[in-house]
């Protein structure tokens, strides 16, 4: 095998220099109306949006590379079924504290609901057909869905995470992940907090203990190594 690394802080990823399409996932989370959009979840309580759509173009950029070279590309979605039946009480009763109540209707429909317009993943960074979507009611992508069983059964052993927002459902993805061996790069410039301190403070959580959760690098830097 010939190995490939890119360059990456805390180390050079992937730790073991088996970096192939065939085993190597873009993880793109919650890039949703809902976190980046007039009048979604994130604009109704109050946070400026051009932090959590920074990130849109970045994303498309490298998709388009991994989507072209043939690596696995699965995106994930923030929301929960009509019915609110797996709706946490607290979540629903917190975000209602904010002034956006899950469930509640807003200018995109019910915030955070299955099925309305503010919870579609936006139109710039649309699934294609066969590329898998994972709902979750959580903020990690691996409570209450079935990613975990795809990524095994695909032979998923790398996983290239973007997205929003970095300190709460990309770094639980990225925790997560890391506790069931698998092997994660955050991308820096593809991610964004609706806070710009806690984005820096995730990423050096992350480049902590000699990489304790994997590791961080730009889409620069990957997309030059990919080519
Ligand atoms: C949040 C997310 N921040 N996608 N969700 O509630 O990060």
């Amino acid at each position: 095998m010939a190995e490939r690394y890119i360059k990456s802080e805390p180390y050079a990823w992937p730790y073991n220099g088996d970096l192939r399409q065939e085993n190597t996932a873009l993880i793109i989370i919650d890039m949703q109306t809902d976190f980046c959009g007039v009048g979604g979840y994130v604009d109704k309580m109050g946070y400026d949006l051009s932090l959590t759509r920074a990130p849109i173009e970045p994303i498309k950029r490298l998709l388009a590379v991994m989507r072209g070279q043939g690596f696995h590309i699965i995106h994930t979605r923030e929301g929960h079924r009509p019915d609110l039946t797996d709706l946490p009480a607290n979540k629903q009763w917190r975000s209602r504290q904010i002034g956006a109540g899950i469930g509640d209707p807003g200018p995109c429909g019910r915030v955070l609901v299955r099925g309305e317009p503010g919870w579609e993943i936006i139109p710039d960074l649309a699934p294609l057909p066969g590329e898998p979507v994972i709902d979750k009611p959580g903020k990690g992508s691996f409570c209450a869905t079935d990613l975990e069983l795809m990524l095994r059964l695909r032979g998923i052993q790398n996983i290239v995470l973007t997205g929003i927002t970095t300190d709460v459902c990309v770094h639980t993805t990225m925790r997560e992940a890391n506790d069931r061996g698998f092997e994660c790069v955050l991308i820096e410039d593809c991610c964004a907090a609706t806070d710009k301190s806690n984005h820096d403070h995730a990423l050096k959580m992350i480049k902590m203990q000699g990489g304790v959760f994997g590791a961080v690098a730009t889409s620069t830097v990957l997309i030059g190594a990919l080519s």
